[in-house]
């Protein structure tokens, strides 16, 4: 199940689909099949592992990171082809969450495989943890990243917001960018700043793995935007609503946003419930007068704040990020 796990995190994140690995193992203990799920669209982990060990899966054990899926979606049921394989026996470690795949577990039972669930599950749990959260969900994680001062500001009396935070902070944003796979900012953000939203190199030349671009608001994108003359794809969600931006990214198989939004853009994910980390990157720096990093939220009396949890704090170049997540509500 190590060497399973091991195989499985090879796999990628973000994905519409979970990160999984399979081990077939002979009665004499030779392993005579490995693989992997390469994300969605792909064959499942099981069928890769059964395909390489063709016939000496007779009788084998197949460990694997997660139940085997029951359904047929884009691939078939992993459960039959275990069957119909001649596999003996099935360990798994951690159960299914999604309801259309579950059910792998008894259906090995009914065919008459030895079943053991359970084994090694936190570290299952652990590589997919994201995942599951997006399942349960059933809408794209979001992250809010900002910067202010030390004093709260994220923009100048004047308007005036770039930059906060120095070019190490900076390369940090887009180190982390390129660890989501769409960047959301609103059209106030596209007008008052042109960003490009696309992921740096720390010598200015472009990541080979773009996030998709995604710009939401009704507001037109002025032609010769930076944000569309860079490279990759830049959807357009003509909407203020972010349930149904969230909606629509979900459906383009997003599921871990970048949110780099301005103050009514943060507004609006922040009062829908819709944020669930931030990062901070708070600069020395004072500016007295001038714009928060977040419009309104309604909240009128300390008793009613939203209080996050940190998880974690460090020291970027100039300034500190601090990483706090919202409680499950
Ligand atoms: C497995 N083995 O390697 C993976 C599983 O759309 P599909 O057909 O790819 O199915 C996706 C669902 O199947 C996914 O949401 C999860 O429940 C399960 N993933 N199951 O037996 C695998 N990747
Ligand atoms: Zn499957």
């Amino acid at each position: 199940m190590r060497r399973a796990l091991q195989l499985a995190a090879a796999g990628p994140w973000p994905d519409p689909n979970p990160r999984v690995g399979c081990v077939v193992v002979a009665p004499d203990g030779t392993v005579v099949g490995e693989g992997f799920h390469r994300g969605a669209g792909t064959p499942h982990a099981e069928a890769e592992a059964l395909g390489a060990a063709g016939l000496a899966a007779r009788g084998a054990t197949a460990y694997v990171t997660l139940e085997p899926c029951s359904h047929r979606g884009r691939t078939g049921p992993c459960a039959d082809a275990l069957v119909e394989a001649g596999v003996a026996r099935v360990v798994f470690a951690q159960s299914d969450p999604n309801p259309d795949a579950a059910g792998g577990a008894e259906r090995l039972h009914a065919a008459g495989l030895h079943v053991t669930g359970g084994v090694l599950a936190d570290e299952a749990g652990a590589l997919n943890d994201r995942w599951a959260r997006t399942v349960a969900l059933g809408r794209p994680l979001v992250t809010w990243k900002l910067a202010t001062t030390l004093d709260g500001r994220s923009a100048a009396a004047d308007g005036t917001s770039q930059w906060i935070t120095d070019e190490v902070a900076r390369a940090d944003v887009h180190r982390l960018r390129a660890t989501r796979d769409a960047v959301l900012v609103g059209t106030g953000t596209v007008l008052a700043d042109d960003p490009r939203l696309t992921v740096r190199l720390p010598d200015g030349s472009l990541a080979p793995r773009q996030p998709l671009r995604a710009v939401m608001g009704l507001r037109e994108v002025p032609a010769g935007a930076r944000v569309d003359d860079a490279a990759g794809t830049v959807v357009r969600l003509t909407t203020r609503n972010p349930g149904e931006a969230l909606d629509r990214l979900w459906h383009r198989g997003v599921r871990d946003v970048w949110l780099e939004g301005g103050p009514t853009l943060a507004a609006a994910f922040l009062r829908a419930g819709l944020v669930d980390d931030v990062y901070a990157y708070v600069a020395p720096t004072l500016l007295g007068a001038g714009r928060a990093a977040v419009d309104d939220l309604g909240i009128g009396t300390l008793a009613d704040a939203r209080r996050l949890e940190l998880a974690d704090a460090a020291v970027v170049g100039g300034a500190v990020r601090i990483h706090a997540v919202a409680p499950p509500s």
